[in-house]
């Protein structure tokens, strides 16, 4: 993903009728932490063995001002486990603790409060949105290379004003003169006017679409125009390609799903495309194959197969085989489940809280939805078949730590002038600030299938079924920094998937 600044030149643009409640204002009571220090200022050679964590090393490496109270020790001290080996690798991660760890002890100058009795400093819900509404408005022309990205910049915008409570159907007329020009009359949309359509743009757009929602809205998408261009991206071997003469790879089959079941497209291939001659007849046909075979010696999932395993193509894999049918049943029959738990679990990394994407590599906060969206679809798949109208009985409960992820979202990734960040020291932008909102958001909710689903088209009544709590015991937040709910397979409120999917069904495509 390209990074997306709207720094220096944001303009304050808001709404008069704002829902958002709180405003921040604390002030931060610790004294600033000492300048840290790092222990490798020089990469020493490849092969000099890395220095243990003696008390010494540790009080080098870590600033050394106390934490607040309230904090355990597992998320302020560095972890005991330590390769032993020096590499470009070990210092970056090293430094990376380093500037993370006067966040987690809740003593950096740079953090507002106020702190609760956890430590953990609040969400700092009115900058947030302010930085959500500017990332709306117009851009310097520095920022021309986000004119590929406008169904996406649409997407992150909303999505997150979604989440924190704000109302973005307000922006339906401003949506549908964005996105019209952006959709080709030979199906799907491209990034912006005058742009071939990729599937990455067509996604974001049919979910900006969702979310905003109305009758005018849906309209404007050319259904059957998009069935035809889904058609020609289907590949020989399952997958699908993400623009025509593009490249093929999880993120293509993830939203060509997302788009055929929020649009009740048929799942037939037209008859005229490229796929039918290789002997497959509908868009599914050999996708979960295709899927399997990004599973990785890892046990986690690639963009395609053969290459090495990520975070958000996992995401991708486990959201499209949840969409094709029961998680009990596409998970666990596609995926060598244990060595997918081994490597999700190895995301997490201690003391920092938050996920990394891919092995040996650092945490960011964007991975809180991409790694932290596939947990409950993983748990969904172990609870197994649905039993009834509310949650299971019993379930095999969080497998990672919410409480961890969640320190880091609101101690490391809030940027001190409004929206969210990868890592300290990183500029926020709508992408992360979106993605880092949905996954705080994921931690206070527990998503579960029912026995029943929205709408008549059994194809796809997995997806449907779907719905969600919010998590009331166990947090380290504040009532006050509840976020709003999404559908885990959709990232969009539930209401939205809803009425999209019924909209469209009311009105079939002939093939
Ligand atoms: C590595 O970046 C990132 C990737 C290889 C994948 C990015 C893909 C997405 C964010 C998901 C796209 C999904 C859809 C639905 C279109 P990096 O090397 O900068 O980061 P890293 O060090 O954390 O791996
Ligand atoms: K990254
Ligand atoms: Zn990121």
């Amino acid at each position: 993903m390209p990074p997306i600044v709207a720094g220096k030149h944001r303009r304050k643009v808001r709404f008069p009728s704002s829902t958002s409640t709180t405003s921040s204002n604390s002030t931060n009571q610790q004294p600033p932490p000492t300048k840290s220090t790092l222990t490798n200022q020089k990469r020493p050679g490849q092969s000099r063995p890395r220095p243990k964590l003696s008390s010494a090393t540790t009080g080098k490496m870590t600033s050394q001002a106390a934490p607040r109270p309230g904090i355990p020790d597992l998320f302020t001290q560095p972890s005991a486990i330590r390769d032993p080996l020096v590499t470009e690798t070990t210092d970056l991660q090293d430094a990376t603790l380093e500037k993370c760890l006067p966040f987690l002890k809740g003593i950096s100058s740079t953090q507002q409060g106020p702190f609760n009795a956890y430590g953990v400093p609040a969400l700092q819900r009115d900058d947030h949105v302010a930085f959500l509404y500017d990332s709306l408005e117009d851009y310097p022309p520095g920022f021309v290379i986000l004119d590929a990205s406008r169904p996406w910049m649409a997407y992150w915008g909303l999505a997150g004003l979604f989440l924190m409570g704000e109302d973005p159907t307000r922006f339906r007329e401003r949506l549908i003169d964005t996105l019209r020009p952006a959709q080709n009359s030979t199906g799907g949309f491209g990034g912006g006017r005058g742009q071939i359509s990729h599937l990455a743009g067509s996604y974001a757009a049919v979910l900006s679409l969702a979310i905003v929602g109305g009758e005018d809205t849906y309209s404007l998408i050319d259904r059957q125009a998009m069935w035809r261009w889904l058609g020609r991206l289907k590949q020989a071997d399952g997958g699908f390609r993400v623009c025509e003469g593009g490249e093929e790879d999880v993120r293509g089959a993830y939203c060509v799903m997302a788009i055929i079941s929020l649009l009740d497209l048929p799942s037939e291939l037209p008859p005229d495309c490229e796929a039918r001659k290789a002997g497959l007849n509908t868009l599914t046909d050999g996708l979960a194959q295709y899927l399997s075979r990004c599973q990785t010696f890892e046990g986690g999932i690639s963009g395609s197969p053969g290459v090495e395993a990520h975070g958000a193509y996992a995401y991708c894999a486990l959201a499209c085989l949840a969409l094709l049918g029961p998680p009990e049943e596409t998970i666990v029959r596609h995926m060598n489940l244990p060595l997918l738990l081994s490597w999700l679990s190895s995301r997490q990394y201690g003391p920092e809280g938050g996920f990394s994407g891919r092995t040996n590599k650092l945490v960011d906060g964007c991975y809180s939805h991409w790694v932290g969206g596939c947990w409950p679809i993983i748990q969904s798949a172990l609870d197994g078949k649905p039993q009834g109208s509310g949650p299971p009985a019993t379930t095999v409960g969080s497998l990672f730590s919410r409480e961890g992820l969640s320190r880091y979202i609101l101690s490391c990734c809030q940027s001190p002038t409004g929206g969210l960040r990868d890592k300290p020291g990183k500029h926020a932008d709508s992408y992360h600030t979106c993605y880092v909102l949905a996954g705080l958001s994921a931690m206070q909710h527990y998503h579960y299938r029912t026995d029943s689903a929205t709408g008549s088209n059994k194809s796809w009544a997995s997806a449907f079924t779907w719905r969600s709590t919010p998590i009331r015991e166990d947090n380290v937040y504040e009532k006050s920094d509840r976020l709003a709910a999404l559908h885990p397979l959709y990232g969009i409120p539930f209401p939205s998937v809803d009425e999209m999917r019924l909209w469209c069904e009311a009105r079939p495509i002939t093939p």
